[in-house]
């Protein structure tokens, strides 16, 4: 066999089904390899008939056919699966080709991977890549990182492959071993968040309004004409309107018991080992697991009370812009918050990344896809060097502007006894980030009286000093230090 295809493509699973006819549809001769062949034959003759893409039978023959550098993409169960086939592909490559995982994997295994590559002369790339199976059909966002080396060689075809806004391509390099991946697993927090937003939103107009699901459904088509413009808000309008077949809504027959596959928990853990107060992606997560607790709540419901009406009775009109602004102003703190992650990971790692860049891969092709990415871009673009979007101009004025409304959904929410737990934990984030003053100076003060942590005083910071607060024990203080 010549060596005539541009790139190999393991694992024939939907998206990567998928993502060969993209490629395949882009020009680009793709050589299709399965760990169970019999799916290579059954794509060739159904899925790929007609297109130029050729199939492998063993990893061997699959490399031979492919064009150096070599390019080998895998779309396989994240974990053990990888590793595997990395494994067998070592022996058959050679010193510059390049292997790029394409799976959910996690940041730290494409870290070692990368590393472990790059010992052995190959380059390795973990590639995020969002928008299910459609966007794999027909343009993914896809969030390329590791060694950056192979970018070069893999840039024609990814860029042609992804989403493209205004024609744009939502793909570029991300950054050093597991950025890519990195930005990947923030994204799918960040789209934890967006979704538990408009959850919020919704629970709101549904109990606090007693709004019907057909007018429920106006309204998101009516706000997904302005600011919040965003494949979520679109898909909430369907979902609402969407009746069974007795015709009354179905979203109101499923049970209230979210799950999860762990991505928006891994960005909330990554938030705690980097110290980065990403608190709205973390409720969102614990949302999902409140909700969870079906029976537990089931039970409580009849037992611990609440106010005695979760009715709002003043202007439903103006309620409704109260929440659509609450929603847009905590979305803001939200992603303010993803970008700090972001530069916090950057800081630990010596990755350079490319905060505009992100945006807009973002901005199409994925979940979270919305015209507020591309103000984020703008914001970016106008200082690369922006330490926090909440002080972007742009976003400032539309906090500055949706406050008030923001204020009165949080504090009406709470008197009907209505749960808010993102849009509460995104007003209490931005009142502690504009505070010039904390009372974290009492913490100080109760761990240096009973540990003898030691504290600073406001007129000599990094001068740190222990008082006895009782006069009785010794003066001997604890050794400072930040967990
Ligand atoms: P399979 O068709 O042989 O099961 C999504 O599950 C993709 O990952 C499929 O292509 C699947 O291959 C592959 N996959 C899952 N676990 C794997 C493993 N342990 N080794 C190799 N491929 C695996």
């Amino acid at each position: 066999m010549s060596e005539k295809a541009d790139i190999a493509l393991i694992g024939l699973a939907v998206m990567g089904q998928n993502l060969i006819l993209n490629m395949d549809d882009h020009g680009f001769v793709v050589c299709a390899y399965n760990r169970t062949t019999e799916k290579v034959d059954q794509f060739l003759a159904k899925e790929a008939k007609g297109t130029k893409v050729v199939g492998a039978h063993s990893l061997q023959e699959m490399v031979s056919m492919l064009k150096k550098p070599r390019r080998v993409m895998m779309l396989v169960k994240a974990g053990q699966a990888v590793d595997d086939f990395i494994a067998k592909l070592v022996p058959l490559l050679e010193k510059g080709d390049i292997v790029i995982d394409g799976g959910n994997s996690e940041y730290h295994d494409t870290q070692r991977r990368t590393k472990e590559l790059r010992d052995k002369g190959l380059l390795f790339v973990g590639c995020g890549v969002s928008g299910g199976e459609e966007g794999a059909r027909y343009g993914p966002s896809l969030m390329p990182g590791g060694n950056k080396d192979a970018w070069p060689h893999l840039k024609p075809i990814l860029q042609a492959v992804s989403a493209k806004v205004d024609g744009e391509p939502c793909c570029d390099w991300v950054g050093e071993d597991g950025a890519g991946h990195f930005v990947k697993m923030v994204h799918n927090g960040i789209e934890y968040g967006d979704m538990q937003l408009i959850c919020e939103a919704y629970h709101l107009m549904r109990t606090a309004l007693s709004l019907s699901h057909d007018r429920m459904s106006q309204v998101f088509e009516d706000w997904n004409k302005g600011e919040l413009d965003s494949f979520l808000i679109e898909i909430t309008k369907d979902i609402l309107k969407f009746k069974d077949a007795d015709g009354k809504p179905l979203v109101e027959k499923i049970r209230d018991s979210a799950g999860q596959k762990g991505t928006g928990k891994w960005t909330a853990i990554a938030a705690l080992d980097y110290g980065v107060p990403v608190t709205l992606i973390g409720e969102s997560v614990f949302a999902r697991c409140l909700s969870s607790l079906k029976e537990e709540r089931v039970h409580a419901s009849t037992v611990l009370k609440g106010p005695a009406s979760s009715v709002y009775d003043g202007d439903k009109d103006q309620f409704l812009e109260h929440i659509r602004q609450a929603l847009y102003a905590s979305k803001i703190v939200s992603y303010a918050q993803g970008f700090m992650l972001l530069r916090e990971a950057a800081k630990e790692f010596g990755w350079k990344l490319n905060y505009g860049g992100i945006a807009l891969m973002w901005r199409g092709g994925c979940i979270i896809r919305s015209a507020f990415l591309g103000n984020i871009k703008s914001a970016f673009e106008r200082n690369p060097g922006l330490s926090n979007l909440l002080l972007d101009d742009f976003f400032r004025a539309a906090v500055h502007r949706c406050q008030e409304s923001w204020r009165t959904v949080v504090a009406t929410a709470a008197r009907l006894g209505i749960p808010t737990p993102c849009f509460s934990t995104a007003l209490a984030f931005y009142d502690g980030y504009r505070s010039h003053s904390l009372p974290a100076n009492l913490i100080q003060a109760q761990r240096d009286y009973f540990g003898a942590h030691t504290y600073e005083l406001v007129s000599s910071p990094g001068r740190f000093q222990h008082t006895n607060w009782t006069g009785r024990g010794g003066n001997v203080s604890a050794s400072t230090y930040q967990a």
